[in-house]
């Protein structure tokens, strides 16, 4: 293989990635935040996702007003404010991205501390579109031709 053909190559992969930021980003209860009474109330965050529409490869961040933690759940971890552990937990300020995977179902969030759950801190999120029209898996074909690029990328650059 060439170089010119390498970069061109090259190039279809980076448009490839380009294509896929095509993602919103949530800062989840806006000027509020991660947060439990008496900063909100119970039902508070139903209706902060209410007016959103999500769509998969969409990005939630959670800044934490407050001493919070964030956990992903079930539906019955959620019904039950399950005491599981956490994916991220801090203080006031922490923030955490929680990148919303590529396919469309309901996405449950809780704080595990005290009994914030309980008292209206959580999140049912519900995403619609896999965030991408013409998304399929990548065949192992796609993906061992994509390594082969990636490879070819790796020995242009130690050629250099
Ligand atoms: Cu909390």
């Amino acid at each position: 293989m060439g170089r010119s053909s390498t970069a061109m190559a090259l190039a279809s992969v980076v448009l490839t990635f380009i294509e896929c930021e095509a993602a919103t980003q949530y800062v989840v209860g806006n000027g509020r935040g991660w947060t439990a009474p008496p900063n909100i109330t119970a039902g508070f965050y139903d209706e902060w996702a209410a007016s959103k529409s999500f769509e998969g490869n969409d990005a939630l961040v959670f800044k934490f007003n407050g001493t919070h933690s964030l956990a992903a759940v079930s539906t019955e971890e959620y019904d039950n404010f399950a005491k599981v552990f956490p994916i991220g937990d801090g203080t006031n300020g922490f923030s955490y991205g929680y990148q919303i995977p590529r396919k469309a179902g309901v996405y449950y969030f809780i704080c595990t501390v005290d009994s914030h759950c309980e008292a209206g801190q959580k999140l049912a999120i519900n995403v619609t579109s896999a965030g991408f029209a013409t998304w399929s898996p990548p065949s192992p074909l796609t993906s061992g031709a994509l390594s082969t690029v990636l490879y070819t990328f790796a020995f242009f650059l130690s050629g250099h």
